[in-house]
C-alpha cells in the first residue's frame, strides 16, 4: 500500500511521481497529477461513504486525462468501472446501464446532452467529470485484489452482448504479462488510437504504459494522416493496432508524394515494436508494412475473457500468419470436439485457457459462465493449430461471430435489431471477407409484402439503434433465404452470395 493506494497500477503510478504520463489534444499531464485527479474523482463518487463496494460506475468520456483519472477514481473509491463507448446509440448504452444496474453515471460535458434520455433512471446518480475532480480528498477504502475491478462487453453467441468481469488481480497479470514479453520500460512512448471501452485500447496500450512509467500520447480517434504526423513529430517508441488501421496507414502511405513516403519511412525507424491484434493479420498487410516501415509486424492473439494469450517473441521469428507462443503466466491447450487435449502436433482443435489472466465471470449470467469453462479451462471458441512450435489460428468455430476492424460483432443481435424494421419480414446477417475490415458485416434479407429497402435507408435508420461498426455496409434483398432440408438458414450459402457478387 503506498499512501492510503491498494491498487498496484495507482500505487505505482504514484512512485512514477512528476515523470509525463499522458499527453493528449488539451494538454500533458504528470504521474502525481493523475493520481491526484483520481483521489479526487474518488472522494467525489464516494460522497461521503467510505467505499463504493463494487457499485458499477458507467462513465463516457473521450480518451484523454479525464477517461483515465475516472477510472482511477472508480477503482479507489472500490467500484466496478463499466467503460461505455463513445460511438455507441442509446439504446446500446442504456443496455449497459441496465445489464450493469450501474448506480452511477459519470461523463464529460460534451455527452451530456446525449446521455439526458437515460438520466430518469430510478437509483442512477448522474455526475460530470468535471464536477468530480473538484471534491476534496477523503480516506480511500482497501481494495482487496479478488475484487471486481471492470466490466467489457463483448459479442458472443448470444443475441445480447455479455459484460465480462475481471478482477484487480486479473488486471494485473494481464499487464504482467505484456510487460515482461514485450520489455515495457519507463523509457516508452506510445501512440494510442484505439478506442477505450476494449482491453485492446485499455490493457495492452494504456494500463502497460502507466504501470512501467511509460508515456502515453492519446489521439481523439483514429486519423491516418495524424498518426504519420505523430510518427514523424513525437519520439515514439511504440505503436500497437487492429490490422485495418495498419491498411489505413498503408493507404495514406501509398497517397503521399515519393519525398513525403520517404519521410514516413524514416519516421518508423525510431520505435522500437509495432504490435498487430484483436484479428487476423493478413500476410499482404504483414508484408507490405515491413516494405514501408522496415518493421516486422510483432502479431499476438486475444479475447476480452482472457486479456492477451498468444504472441510472438520479442526477439526470434515472427512468422506471418502465426500468433506465437504462450505469454508468460498464460497455459494454452487445444482440444478436440470431445474436449479431449490434443497432443499431436499440427492437428486443429480449439484453444483453452488457463492462468491468472483469465476473467471472473460474465456479469449475472451463471449459466454463460459456467458454460464457458470447461474443466476449470476457458474455452475460447477459437481453433487453432500448433505448427513448429508456433500456433496458427484457423477460425472461429461460429458463423455468428464477425470480426471487423477489429471488433467482434454478433450476427444474432444485428438480426433481432434488423426484425424489428417495418419492412423487414427475413433477414440473416453475415461476415464476409474485406480486405480492408478483415470482414464486412453484410445482410439478406426477405422483406414485408409491399415493401421497398435501400442500403442508405437501412443504414440510416439503424445508426438510432447500433454501434457504427456494426451496421450492415451491404444489403442484398432476397425473395427467400436460403435454408437446409431441416429449414435452417445457410448462412455459408449467403456468404458465397455475396463474396461472388
Ligand atoms: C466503422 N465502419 C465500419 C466499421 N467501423 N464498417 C465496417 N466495419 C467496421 N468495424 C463504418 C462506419 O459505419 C462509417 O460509415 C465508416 O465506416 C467510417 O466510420 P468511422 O467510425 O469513421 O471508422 P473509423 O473511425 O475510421 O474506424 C476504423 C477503425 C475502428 C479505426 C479501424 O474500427 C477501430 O478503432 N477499430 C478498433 C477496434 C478495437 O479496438 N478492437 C479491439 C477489440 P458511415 O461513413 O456510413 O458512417 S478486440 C480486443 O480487445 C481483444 C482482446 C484483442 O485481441 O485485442
Ligand atoms: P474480443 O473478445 O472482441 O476481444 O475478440 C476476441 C477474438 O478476436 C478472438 O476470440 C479471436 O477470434 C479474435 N482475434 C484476436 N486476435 C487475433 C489474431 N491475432 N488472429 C486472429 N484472430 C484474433
Amino acid at each position: 500500500m503506498v499512501d492510503g493506494i491498494t491498487i498496484p497500477l495507482i500505487a505505482r503510478a504514484l512512485a512514477h511521481d512528476q515523470r509525463l504520463a499522458l499527453i493528449d489534444d488539451a494538454g500533458q499531464y504528470t504521474y502525481v497529477e493523475l493520481v491526484g485527479a483520481a483521489r479526487r474523482v474518488a472522494a467525489g463518487l464516494l460522497a461521503g461513504q467510505s467505499d463504493l463496494a463494487e457499485a458499477r460506475v458507467a462513465f463516457l468520456l473521450p480518451p484523454g486525462f479525464g477517461y483515465v483519472a475516472v477510472q482511477w477514481g472508480i477503482w479507489l473509491a472500490g467500484g466496478i468501472a463499466v467503460p461505455l463507448c463513445t460511438t455507441h446509440p442509446l439504446p446500446e448504452l442504456a443496455y449497459v446501464l441496465e445489464d450493469t444496474a450501474a448506480g452511477i453515471l459519470v461523463a464529460d460535458a460534451e455527452f451530456a446532452g446525449k446521455l439526458q434520455p437515460l438520466l430518469g433512471r430510478p437509483g442512477l446518480r448522474f455526475a460530470l467529470a468535471s464536477d468530480l475532480w473538484r471534491a476534496p480528498v477523503q480516506a480511500l477504502p482497501a481494495v482487496e485484489s479478488e475484487r471486481r475491478a471492470m466490466i467489457l462487453y463483448t459479442s458472443g453467441t448470444t443475441s445480447k452482448p455479455k459484460g465480462v468481469v475481471s478482477t484487480h488481480r486479473n488486471i494485473t497479470a494481464q499487464v504482467q504479462a505484456l510487460i515482461t514479453a514485450w520489455e515495457w520500460t519507463s523509457q516508452d512512448h506510445i501512440l494510442h488510437v484505439l478506442p477505450l471501452h476494449h482491453t485492446h485500447g485499455i490493457i495492452n496500450v494504456l494500463a502497460c504504459a502507466l504501470w512501467t512509467g511509460a508515456v502515453c500520447e492519446m489521439l481523439p480517434h483514429f486519423d491516418a494522416l495524424e498518426v504519420w504526423q505523430r510518427f514523424s513529430a513525437s519520439d515514439l517508441t511504440l505503436f500497437m493496432a487492429v490490422p485495418t488501421i495498419y491498411t489505413r496507414l498503408i493507404a495514406a502511405w501509398e497517397g503521399a508524394t515519393p519525398a513525403g513516403q520517404v519521410q514516413m519511412s524514416r519516421a518508423c525507424a525510431k520505435m522500437r515494436l509495432m504490435v498487430s491484434g484483436s484479428a487476423a493479420l493478413p500476410v499482404s498487410v504483414f508484408e507490405k508494412w515491413r516494405a514501408i516501415s522496415g518493421h516486422t509486424l510483432l502479431e499476438r492473439y486475444g479475447m476480452t475473457e482472457i486479456s492477451m494469450g498468444l504472441s510472438n517473441p520479442l526477439h526470434g521469428e515472427r512468422r506471418p500468419g502465426m500468433v506465437g507462443q504462450p505469454l508468460p503466466g498464460v497455459t494454452i491447450r487445444l482440444v478436440d470436439e470431445t474436449g479431449k487435449e490434443i497432443r499431436a502436433t499440427g492437428q486443429a482443435g480449439e484453444i483453452e485457457v488457463q492462468g491468472e489472466n483469465v476473467f471472473l465471470e460474465y456479469w449475472g449470467r451463471p449459466e454463460a459462465t459456467a458454460r464457458a469453462f470447461h474443466d476449470g479451462w476457458f474455452r475460447s471458441g477459437d481453433v487453432a493449430v500448433l505448427e513448429d512450435g508456433y500456433y496458427r489460428i484457423l477460425g472461429r468455430n461460429s458463423v455468428d461471430i464477425i470480426k471487423s476492424g477489429g471488433y467482434k460483432i454478433s450476427a444474432l443481435e444485428i438480426e433481432e435489431t434488423l426484425r424489428t424494421h417495418p419492412a423487414i419480414g427475413e433477414c440473416a446477417v453475415v461476415g464476409v471477407a474485406d480486405a480492408e475490415w478483415g470482414e464486412r458485416v453484410c445482410a439478406a434479407v426477405v422483406l414485408q409484402p409491399g415493401h421497398t429497402l435501400s442500403l442508405a435507408e437501412l443504414r440510416a435508420w439503424a445508426r438510432e439503434r447500433i454501434a457504427p461498426y456494426k451496421m450492415p455496409s451491404r444489403l442484398q434483398v432476397m425473395a427467400a433465404l436460403p435454408c437446409n432440408v431441416m429449414g435452417k438458414v445457410t448462412k455459408p450459402e449467403i456468404i458465397r452470395f455475396f463474396a461472388e457478387d
